[in-house]
């Protein structure tokens, strides 16, 4: 019999190339949000799965199936794993790193650039007017040359967007793990973090650290919702303390904060930092092959676990 690979989302047609012939595939709809009991459910049978950052990987759901031997996560970022208790249950999970670096930090300067120039609030304007309305003094952003970028986690991402924002004459502050941020807070007119989510880095961004930066400076998180306190920044946002916030992570995802909703400063995108055709297709192959790697015996080129 072969073995059985779940898939909980529609990935992209190659994992079924790379897959055809190794195993037998069961595909889930993508579903947001799902719960350990469904999780419980879509894994029940499977000897390895391919999951999304949204499916929880408790231990609960790690343990209820123990024919359950392999998670390929479709992400870079594995906070959705317990990864203790992966280990103890001896379930291989690997991740996607690498080949969304580029596109995670093109939309960070595609958020640095709407947020710094208003370029949504203008393209709402436009819409609902029906008119390209100009005047000297309307819709004045913030030029980007001369302003200091501090990126808060100078991993494979932050140092892309380093480079980016060198581009544009922004001058630039980084930080590795584990750095003090205060500096880097005071000094910096934009902050973009670019870290893991762990129980040390939840809350990175909370009222202390918010106020520890330059009034009116921007925010900027295309990493994870929970690392910023999301009823912070709204307060940060409404006493002007923080001058506006290019967002693509939220807190509870997938409901979004409806007090930010109403910001025109904030610009809101849909957690589309890997969101490019080249950079999905790349994530699937690397999934499907480490699945194939394992599934043929050998030790797959991207574990976690
Ligand atoms: C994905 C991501 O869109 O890789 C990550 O960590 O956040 C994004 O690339 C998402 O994880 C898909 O599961």
């Amino acid at each position: 019999m072969k073995p059985l690979v779940v898939l909980t989302a529609k990935y992209p047609k190659i994992v079924r190339e790379i897959l055809s012939g190794l195993c037998e595939l069961v595909e889930h709809p993508s579903e947001q949000g799902r719960s350990e009991e469904e999780m419980i459910t879509i894994l029940s049978e499977a000897d390895a799965a391919i999951t999304l950052l949204s499916d929880p990987l408790t231990r609960n759901v790690l343990s209820a199936n123990r024919d359950l031997r392999m998670i390929a996560n479709y992400a870079v970022g594995y906070n959705n794993v317990d990864v203790d208790a992966a280990r103890e249950l001896g379930v291989t999970v690997t991740n996607t790193p690498g080949v969304l670096t580029e596109a995670t930090a093109d939309l960070t300067m595609g958020l640095i650039l709407a947020v710094m120039r208003r370029i949504a609030e203008g393209d709402r304007e436009v819409r609902t007017t029906g008119q390209c309305l100009w005047e000297p003094l309307h819709l004045l952003g913030t030029s980007l040359t001369g302003k200091r970028l501090g990126i808060i986690g100078m991993g494979r991402i932050g140092s892309a967007v380093a480079q980016r924002a060198r581009a544009f004459g922004m001058k630039v502050t980084g930080t590795h793990r584990g750095e003090p941020i205060y500096e880097l807070l005071a000094t910096s007119d934009v902050v973009s973090i670019h870290a893991p989510l762990t129980s040390e880095t939840r809350h990175l961004m909370n009222p202390e650290t918010l106020w520890a930066m330059k009034r009116g400076a921007f925010l900027i998180n295309t990493a994870r919702g929970a690392l910023v306190d999301e009823v912070a920044l709204c307060a940060a946002l409404d006493e002007g303390q923080i001058g506006g916030a290019g967002l693509d992570v939220y807190e509870d995802e997938p409901d979004v904060n409806s007090r930010l909703l109403a910001m025109p400063n904030v610009v809101l995108a849909p957690h589309i930092g890997s969101a490019t055709e080249e950079t999905r297709s790349a994530m699937a192959r690397i999934a499907a092959t480490d699945v194939a790697m394992f599934l043929r015996g050998q030790r797959p080129s991207h574990v976690i676990v």
